[in-house]
Order: structure tokens, then C-alpha cells, then sequence
């Protein structure tokens, strides 16, 4: 028995890449009887049966994503350009959030930095920095912090999201120049029909680990979110929950809140904050969730 990992799955056949080649697998029927769709990311057992393999058995799964269909994504890219287009925050949290929610990792990566003043984008990002979020700037164009940005993607699976036209293909093939994927124009706007179809392939790093070339999803599919789960989805909260008067405080208009004295005293950004209101409001819209 082998262990590896599934890198593609196409037509009942999994590509299981292992230490030291790819092997073409089915799946041992026991997973359907069991109504066990192996995915991509998945750490698998393998059977060796001459040139092919059986896939015995499925490690349990750390994180698992329906859009795109992935297990054990470790990591969430996210991808705005500092213009072009203009980044949406109230995206950006919402990304953030539900990343963190799914056990995945975010890491922020602001793209086109050649095109704005640094200050500026700096200044734009100081309520994530002041989070405590990873943050990256990178030029995909010229070839700006393509190094920082491989050294945070070894050894594990990313993701990417954000939306279409910020540059997640051209960052992938800056960090993978071997995997020639094709960059859309910002004007086209065809990209969601053409991703839920494709197939999710999982390309290896020079230096170890594996990054899915899922193009533009600008949502990671959640199950939902509950109104109270959502403050310890926002990291500059956490030191303080359970510090205000009411115990079950929501923050949003109860006396002597540890939370809104922070945003006060300028320790957690308004704008963060801001967002994490709307976000708890928006799930009285939505029926007690946020979707
Ligand atoms: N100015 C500039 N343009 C970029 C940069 N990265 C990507 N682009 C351009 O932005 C457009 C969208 O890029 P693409 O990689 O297809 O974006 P995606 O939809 O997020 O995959 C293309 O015309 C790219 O050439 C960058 O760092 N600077
Ligand atoms: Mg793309
Ligand atoms: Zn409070």
C-alpha cells in the first residue's frame, strides 16, 4: 500500500500523485456503497495493481470545500488588485470569514501594487495588518514578491479566491511557470458558467505542496454561519470576548462593550468593525444565518 494524494479526478478515474510519480486509480466500490465521492485533496491509500491502482482508503478530512470540490485546502489565497478593479472590502471580509469558518487558513494577497502609490495601499490594508492578517503585495506584471508568496505556499494546499480580473492566473503561472494557464481580459466576464463545469486539478510547487488552478471563485461555498459564531471569525476580537458586561453581548448596542471600547481607543479599525455589524444585521435578512 502507498499513501498519496489526489491531484485530479476525471470520469471515475483519480490521478493519485505519491513521492514519486502519478498514479491512475478507481476507487475501491466499497466508497460508493458507503456514498464516499473521493476528492480532489484527498490523502489516500493506493493498492498498486501492475500500472494502475485501487484506492483503499480515505483519510478523514481536514477541511472540504463544495465550489470548488476540494479536500484538505489549507490555505485560502486571497486575491484583490489594488486597482483595477478597485478592491471590495465587505468581499474581502466576507472571505476572510468564511475561510477561517471552513478551518482554512486565509492569507490576503494584494496584486497590481505597481499601480498605486505603496503608502496608500498600506494604508488601505492597516485594518487587516492591524488584525493580524498575513498580507502580501505582489506584481504578477513585474514580477513583484512572487518569492514571498512561494515561500508562504510550501508544503501545503492552497486555494485561490477573489474576484475575476485581479490577476489569480497570472499569479499562478509566475509561481508555476511549467503550468501555462490562460489569463482572461478584465472585460470578460463569462468566467463563473466555465468553472462550475471544469474539473479541479491540483498542480504541485518546485518546492512541495499543491495549489488549485480553480480560477476566479469570488465566494467559497459555506454551509452557514451563526449570528454568534461570527465575532470569533474576526481575529482582533477574540482577546476581548467574554470581557464585556454582558456576557452573550453582541456588540452592536449594549452598555460597557469590550469590543466598541476598542474601536474607541482606535485598537480594533472601525472599518473592521463596521463590517462585522453589517455582517451580524445581514443575518436577520437571511434568517438567523448568514449566507
Ligand atoms: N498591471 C497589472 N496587471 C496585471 C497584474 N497581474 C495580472 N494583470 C492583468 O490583469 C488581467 C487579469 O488577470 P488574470 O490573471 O486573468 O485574472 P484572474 O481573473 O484573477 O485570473 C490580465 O490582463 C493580466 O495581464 C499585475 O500585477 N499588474
Ligand atoms: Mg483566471
Ligand atoms: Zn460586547
Amino acid at each position: 500500500m502507498i499513501q498519496g494524494t489526489i491531484v485530479k479526478g476525471i470520469g471515475g478515474f483519480y490521478y493519485v500523485k505519491t513521492a514519486d510519480r502519478v498514479i491512475e486509480c478507481r476507487a475501491r466500490g466499497k466508497f460508493r456503497n458507503q456514498n464516499i465521492v473521493p476528492l480532489v485533496g484527498d490523502k489516500v491509500d493506493v493498492r498498486i495493481d501492475g500500472e494502475n491502482g485501487l484506492i483503499d482508503s480515505i483519510e478523514p478530512r481536514k477541511s472540504e470545500l463544495k465550489r470548488p470540490s476540494i479536500a484538505n485546502a489549507d490555505q485560502a489565497l486571497i486575491v484583490f488588485a489594488a486597482a483595477k478593479p478597485e478592491p471590495s472590502f465587505s468581499l474581502l471580509d466576507k472571505l476572510l470569514v468564511t475561510s477561517s469558518y471552513n478551518h482554512i487558513n486565509p492569507i490576503i494577497c494584494i496584486n497590481k501594487v505597481e499601480m498605486v502609490d505603496i503608502s496608500t495601499i498600506q494604508e488601505m490594508m492597516k485594518p487587516y495588518k492591524m488584525a493580524g492578517y498575513n498580507i502580501i503585495y505582489t506584481s504578477a506584471k513585474y514580477d513583484i514578491g512572487i518569492d514571498k508568496l512561494k515561500e508562504n505556499l510550501n508544503d501545503v494546499i492552497t486555494v485561490f479566491a477573489g474576484p475575476s480580473g485581479v490577476g489569480k492566473t497570472t499569479l499562478l503561472n509566475r509561481v508555476i511557470p511549467s503550468f501555462n494557464a490562460k489569463t482572461g481580459d478584465i472585460s470578460k466576464k463569462t468566467e463563473r458558467g466555465k468553472h462550475t463545469t471544469r474539473h479541479v486539478e491540483l498542480i504541485e510547487l518546485e518546492d512541495g505542496g499543491f495549489m488549485a488552478d480553480t480560477p476566479g471563485f469570488s465566494s467559497l461555498d459555506i454551509d452557514d454561519i451563526d449570528r454568534e459564531s461570527i465575532q470569533y471569525l474576526y481575529p482582533e476580537f477574540l482577546d476581548l470576548i467574554g470581557k464585556c458586561k454582558f456576557t452573550d453581548c453582541s456588540h452592536i448596542s449594549e452598555p460597557k462593550c469590550a469590543i466598541k471600547d476598542a474601536v474607541e481607543n482606535n485598537i480594533i479599525d472601525i472599518r473592521r468593525y463596521n463590517s462585522y455589524v453589517n455582517m451580524y444585521k445581514d443575518t436577520f435578512k437571511l434568517g438567523g444565518k448568514y449566507k
